[in-house]
């Protein structure tokens, strides 16, 4: 068969435009709908198609044609583009409080005093950008510069793949005749740890944070090199548009409307309803943040109504209608002014860099471990260097990076001493281990220090109103050597402490009187054995018993514990072999001294206990014991310890001040019992 060459040319031309609208439907479903159906492979061979046929005829190529991202020509440098409309910025809060007031201001300024509906978005650590498409096709892209002028980057924005270079057109609908969507260029987590990872192995700089790895993505001269970089966008408004295109009434619904164009949206954004739900998306997206693809550094509301923005306005170069809800900055600068060495339980050397107070992650931050000697190395932290602090959500403060350009004249490296700065003793570092020990055990006052600390904190002993500066005072004046010694301490004695009022000395007394009572678990976990935390310490609790046969068990006994290690097991014979640690614990359980005990569950069998299968409520304030010890003796009896009244409770144990559970027990005719009662069935035991 032949053909005329104008069929012949009408023909590719229709195959090329197929092609064409393939690889835009493709590139939609990737991009904006983050729904391919089909493979990469797949997608390639269409595109090398239309490279084909565009090749072999190059009067048919359009700018918009989907191979002709990439430009080729090496930019002189950006020049600079006008905004049809200025760019705004957006306002800032930081707190419920001030969303609140804005949420006022808000209905104030519509004169209302229903709740207001919000288009809720999250906020993208990225770059701003406004993107002109003229009769369906991208022309111009600037970045917001100062809002009212950018620079002309649409070389680079034409690389990025899930902008559409031309729009997506409803079923037999035109083009808009212009349209400009603004939105926010970002690398996202994994585009830029691979980005990173690529320029390590080239040996080339890292990038900061996805934000700058962005920001220098675009700024490139080249298109080229942009094109290789992993550069996302989402679209959050619209700029200029023709007068003749008709815009849905709702933001929310101008970012779907947007999406039918083909551009991509962020799949969180929502609408909520007034100042609360604002505070539930902001609570949602700070607690699903770190599980997001993206970084952001907040979320964003906007009214909802477009015609409400209207109404609203605008003051200086931010809009009235819209606010960014930031989280708490997680980084933050500051200057380190000396690195102390700590001395911990186990004799520990720990570096600790004082800071300048800075407010970082919702707190202020004075203190950041650095760890080891390894660790100070690798940071190469020193005196009087300014560095960058990190703290997000709830972690320890920590040191990311020296600011070597601020760094002071005359610093030196930081090292551990060789001594333990406390009692002088060799530090020594254990093989296999990154740590310093002081090697002077408990005659180092800082390891005897802390290790009394540790016993009496709350999830040990539980030694109310025995705090640290207490202790070290008593270390210091050479008023306790161990533990056992805080029960040889008399009212005489603790009077002659500064600051030691009369009352202090009688509270602190019945305080380590009520301490003797507590549970075996817990008197484990006080004892400070490396390695064994409060869940070893249950565990030990539970399997043994009796803390004569956790004593007496040797390695392989202890190993055959359900998650006991070697390791642990090793740190817990070694520890019950001291004979120093064996006067202690001696001392710490004779009658006649400290006379620490705790209820021991009956050896007869199960049913035999005095409450087996007693549900029993705890309320008020007891007199001999915590509220966790009565709980811990109550379960060993046998009895479940629940919460809350209700019909299925047997017993209410009901301390001093009893409040609501009490009246709800009596009016379910719920058995009620005082503390004498309670130490009753104690001592039945
Ligand atoms: O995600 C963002 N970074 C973001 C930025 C967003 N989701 N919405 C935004 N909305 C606006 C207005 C309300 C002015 C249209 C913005 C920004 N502005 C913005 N980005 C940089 C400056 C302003």
């Amino acid at each position: 068969m032949t053909h005329s060459p104008v069929t012949q040319h009408s023909e590719v031309a229709a195959a090329i435009d197929a092609l064409r609208q393939q690889l835009r439907y493709h590139n939609q479903r990737y991009y904006v709908f983050d729904d391919p159906d089909i493979s990469d492979a797949a997608y390639d061979a269409l595109f090398r198609q239309l490279q084909t046929l565009e090749a072999a005829h190059p009067e048919l190529i359009t700018r918009d044609s989907p191979t002709q991202r990439v430009g080729g020509e090496v930019q002189a440098g950006f020049s600079e583009i006008k905004h049809r409309l200025p760019m705004l910025s957006l306002g800032n809060v930081f707190n419920a409080a001030e969303l609140t007031a804005f949420d006022q201001r808000c209905q104030r300024g519509l004169a209302t005093v229903d709740l207001i509906s919000y288009c809720a978005e999250p906020k993208l650590d990225g770059l701003a950008v406004s993107l002109i498409y003229q009769q369906g096709v991208l022309t111009m892209a600037a970045t917001r510069g100062d809002g009212e002028s950018g620079e002309d980057v649409t070389h680079n924005i034409r690389t990025i793949g899930a902008i559409p270079l031309a729009l997506t057109l409803p079923d037999g609908g035109s083009a808009p005749e212009l349209l400009e969507v603004r939105g926010e260029v970002f690398m996202d987590r994994s585009g830029f740890q691979q980005l990173n990872l690529q320029r390590q192995q080239q040996g080339e700089k890292r990038f900061v944070n996805p934000r700058n790895a962005a920001a220098g993505s675009l700024r490139q001269l080249d298109p080229a090199i942009t094109a290789t970089r992993p550069l996302r966008f989402y679209a959050y408004a619209v700029g200029a548009v023709s007068d003749t295109l008709t815009l849905p009434s709702s933001h929310y619904a101008l970012l779907q409307w947007l999406r039918q164009w083909g551009l991509p949206v962020a799949a969180e954004i929502s609408q909520v309803s007034g100042a609360a739900g604002c505070l539930a998306y902001f609570n949602q997206m700070q607690s699903r943040r770190n599980q997001l693809p993206f970084e952001i550094d907040g979320v964003v509301f906007k009214v909802d109504s477009l015609a409400a923005q209207q109404q609203l306005g605008f003051q200086a170069r931010a809009p009235r209608w819209a606010i960014a809800h930031k989280f708490a900055a997680e980084e933050a600068s500051t200057r380190v002014v000396a690195i102390d060495v700590q001395v911990g339980r186990t004799g520990t050397l720990t570096p600790v860099a004082r800071l300048e107070p800075v407010y970082v992650g919702g707190v202020t931050v004075t203190n950041a471990t650095l760890h080891n000697q390894d660790e100070v190395d690798r940071k190469d932290v020193r005196v009087g260097d300014t560095v960058v602090v990190r703290r997000a959500g709830d972690v320890i403060p920590e040191i990311v990076a020296v600011v070597l350009a601020a760094r002071p004249h005359q610093t030196a490296p930081f090292r551990l001493p060789e001594n333990c700065p406390v009692c002088g003793a060799v530090a020594l570092r254990q093989p296999g281990e990154a740590a310093l020990r002081c090697s002077g055990g408990l005659y180092c006052p800082a390891q005897r220090k802390e290790q009394i600390k540790h016993f009496a904190s709350r999830r040990a002993l539980d030694i109310e109103g025995l705090g640290d500066k207490l202790i070290e005072q008593l270390v210091d004046a050479d008023l306790i050597h161990t533990p056992a010694d805080l029960y040889g301490l008399s009212r005489e004695q603790l009077l002659q402490l500064e600051r030691m009022g009369e009352k202090s000395a009688d509270n602190l007394l019945a305080a380590l009187a009520q301490s003797r009572q507590t549970t075996l678990a817990r008197f484990i976990y006080a004892l400070g054995i490396r390695e064994v935390g409060e869940r070893t310490a249950q565990i030990l609790a539970d399997h043994f018993i009796h803390l004569e046969a956790l004593q007496a068990a040797d390695q392989e006994a202890l190993q055959a514990v359900a998650e006991i290690g070697p390791v642990v097991a090793e740190n817990i014979h070694t520890f019950f072999r001291q004979p120093h640690n064996q006067a202690v614990i001696a001392q710490l359980l004779d009658a006649a001294q400290s006379g620490i005990h705790w209820p021991t569950p009956s050896e007869t069998r199960q049913e035999h206990l005095l409450l087996q299968g007693k549900t029993v409520v705890l309320t008020g304030t007891l007199q001999s014991m915590s509220r966790d010890t009565a709980k811990a003796a109550l379960q060993a009896l046998g009895a479940k310890v629940s919460g809350s009244v209700s019909a299925k409770t047997d017993y209410l144990v009901a301390g001093e001040a009893a409040g609501s559970k009490l009246t709800k027990a009596e009016s379910l005719g719920v058995t009620i019992v005082d503390e004498a009662q309670l130490q009753q069935w104690l001592e039945r035991a």
